[in-house]
């Protein structure tokens, strides 16, 4: 029997509960895991995702992707897993209710072109109907390949864009990473639309749901930003700072530590905190850091 679970997406097995897919019986729709997921928000084991498994697939398939990363989770490492298909593709930018309305597409798509070089169609969709998403399904027809890869990163919002585009709650969503964990395939129209497993990254906080709030700061010289009580940014001179993290747990401090990275920073720079956002500064100086620097950038805030 070849039936797949509704939630992961892993062949429905009833021989080994240790393995992905295991239920009791094989009439039901979701594995056990799924099945906890949905009905208690419970999830014991964290699975992982093959990623160059989910690629290779994909770039044999002779369809055609659409990747979603949502704005706070785009930076050097989510955009390389964009490259790293090869099939025709598009980028979308998910989850803008997030996006203030001063932060407008065409500049956003400026700097995805400018800073990280996309030169794809890049769309933008919210699962949620206060947004104008792009039209997706026109997007598909004119494209006109019958097999649609919906991939991105963890947590984008892929399974939930899937339902809505079926109009069912058929797929299990969860704000928990790695919810889906094998490719599921739906019919829509004529096309063969496939939800997919979440890539995972380098990721410091949690992911955004609500309303992105840039707090502007002005920093006094000597003076240290903590984020989530852990990531510590040091001014040795006054700047001005526009923090655009998805977290409220900002404050300021004396430095009283020492921090092993020192990092230059150029006018008008972001500094990327994956998965929390980033942090854009107004004059060049030097920083030190109690973390790796993932990436510094152009400024890309969209305002
Ligand atoms: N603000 C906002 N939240 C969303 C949107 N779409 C989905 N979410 C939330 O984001 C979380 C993840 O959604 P999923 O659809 O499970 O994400 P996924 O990309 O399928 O994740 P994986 O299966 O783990 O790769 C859930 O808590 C959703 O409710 C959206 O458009 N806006
Ligand atoms: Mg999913």
């Amino acid at each position: 029997m070849n039936k797949r679970c509704l939630g992961c997406g892993a062949l429905l097995q009833n021989s080994d509960e240790n393995n992905l897919g295991f239920t009791p019986n094989l009439a039901n729709s979701y594995c056990k895991r799924c099945f906890r997921l949905k009905n208690y928000g419970e999830l014991k084991v964290k699975s992982t995702v093959d990623i160059k498994k989910v690629l290779n697939k994909v770039n044999k398939s002779g369809g055609m992707a659409l990747f979603l990363i949502d704005y706070l989770n785009i930076n050097k490492e989510t955009i390389n897993y964009f490259k790293s298909i090869k099939i025709e593709k598009a980028l979308v930018i998910s989850k803008c209710d997030i996006l203030r309305k001063e932060m407008k597409q065409s500049k956003i798509s400026k700097w995805l072109k400018d800073i990280y070089n996309i030169n794809e169609d890049i769309l933008y969709i919210s699962n949620s109907n206060s947004y104008k998403s792009s039209n997706i399904l026109e997007f598909i027809k004119e494209k006109n390949f019958q097999d649609i890869f919906i991939m991105g990163i963890t947590n984008a919002g892929k399974s939930t864009f899937i339902n809505k585009l079926i109009k069912k709650d058929k797929i299990l969503v969860s704000d928990k990473e790695n919810t889906t964990l094998d490719f599921i395939k739906l019919k829509i129209d004529n096309y063969n639309i496939y939800d997919t497993p979440g890539f995972s990254y380098t990721n410091l906080g949690s992911i955004s749901k609500s309303l992105i709030k840039p707090i502007s700061y002005v920093i006094k010289g000597g003076v240290s930003i903590v984020i989530n009580n852990k990531y510590k940014i040091y001014f040795k001179e006054c700047n001005k700072v526009i923090l655009y993290l998805n977290i409220d747990d900002i404050k300021k401090e004396y430095k009283k530590d020492v921090y092993k990275n020192k990092v230059k920073v150029y006018e008008n720079s972001d500094l990327v905190l994956p998965g929390l956002g980033f942090i854009n500064i107004k004059n060049e100086c030097l920083i030190e850091t109690n973390f790796d620097v993932f990436e510094l950038r152009k400024d890309i805030s969209g305002d």
